[in-house]
């Protein structure tokens, strides 16, 4: 169709009221108002290297000791930071729509490509602070994080293929301090591949727990399954450039569900989205989800 999207947030809200299937796919834009850095607009390494060049398993591979220094950042930020207000309605609104029980079968399930883990905490955060009584179990999972996780550290021995959680900074001794190097642009020091993190179990060499161009992202059948089932997809603060996430509302769509984007400013394809809501969604979301 040739309509434009909406801007009508009261009738936003009745879809969503009236929505038995929603799920919210979310970029790096969620995570902006926390101050982590976008990736297609941002400084520092990425700017300096563009890109692609930072965040596939040949690069890795042609310079381990490049992208450590890379991630031994993008952890130390994301563990300074804290989840902002769009985190924390996504979570409100996750753990309130098991707990109200508008529809029995109603679900939602935040479907995030960031890796931060602010989600996580703005959900643990939530759950503390709700009064238990009156749920029920969740039916399906609330987060899905299908790009890995910052804090997991992965083998690359394809034979071990051991992941854990090493949530500890640095990671690895001989990254200490390097992080501020990256910010600033200087060029990095190299790290000798026996210094880098290593795996606990075959003493492989280790890689971030991430899920990087040409790399099958995680829980993809279970996210094609909700993306089937969905009436609703709101998508928030992604470009829109990297897939499969990037298909998710037009799959939504043409099974009859509606799409509602909420970004800083117009993306790839958002021409064709039901609702189009302009801004940060720190301050969107929590009024579209309040
Ligand atoms: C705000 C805001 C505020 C700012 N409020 N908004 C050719 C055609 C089509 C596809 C391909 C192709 N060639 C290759 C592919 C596939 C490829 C791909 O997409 N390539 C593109 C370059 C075209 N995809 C893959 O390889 C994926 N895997 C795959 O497809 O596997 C298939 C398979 C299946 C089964 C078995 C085997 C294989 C994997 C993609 C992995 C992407 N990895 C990264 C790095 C993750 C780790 C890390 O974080 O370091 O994921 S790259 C990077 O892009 C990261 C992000 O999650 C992802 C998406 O970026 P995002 O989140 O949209 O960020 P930005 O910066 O682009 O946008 C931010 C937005 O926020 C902007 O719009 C701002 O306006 C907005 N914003 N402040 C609201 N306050
Ligand atoms: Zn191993």
């Amino acid at each position: 169709s040739a309509a434009l999207p909406s801007t009508d947030m009261a009738a936003f809200k009745e879809l969503l009221s009236s929505s038995k299937h929603i799920i919210a796919v979310a970029g790096a834009g969620l995570s902006a108002g926390s101050g982590i850095s976008t990736f297609r607009e941002s400084g520092g390494m990425w700017r300096k290297y563009n890109g692609i060049s930072l965040t596939s398993y040949g690069a890795f591979k042609s310079n381990p000791s490049r992208i450590w220094q890379f991630y031994h950042c993008r952890r130390e930020k994301a563990s300074a930071a804290n989840p902002n207000a769009a985190h924390i309605a996504i979570a409100k609104f996750s753990v309130e729509s098991i707990r109200k029980q508008i529809a029995p079968e109603a679900t939602f399930t935040l479907i995030t490509q960031n890796v931060d883990g602010l989600s996580t905490r703005a959900l643990m955060k939530v759950q503390d602070t709700l009064p238990v009584s009156g749920s029920r179990p969740s039916p399906q999972p609330q987060l899905l994080e299908m790009h890995g996780r910052l804090f997991d550290v992965l083998c690359t021995s394809e034979t071990c293929g051991h992941c854990e959680p090493v949530p500890n900074s640095p990671v690895c001794a001989a990254l200490w301090g390097t992080e501020d190097l990256v910010e600033n642009n200087v060029i990095e020091p190299t790290i000798d591949e026996a210094d880098l993190p290593r795996c606990a179990k075959c003493g492989a060499l280790a890689r971030p727990g991430v899920v990087w161009f040409g790399e099958a992202p995680h829980h993809l059948q279970i996210i094609h399954k909700l993306v089937a089932q969905a009436n609703l997809c709101l998508v928030v603060g992604t470009s829109l450039t990297t897939w499969p996430a990037a298909s998710y509302g037009r799959a939504v769509q043409r099974h009859g569900g509606k799409v509602a984007v909420f970004n800083l400013e117009r993306t790839n394809g958002d021409e064709g989205a039901d609702f189009l809501f302009l801004g940060p969604c720190e301050e969107t979301i929590p009024e579209a989800l309040g």
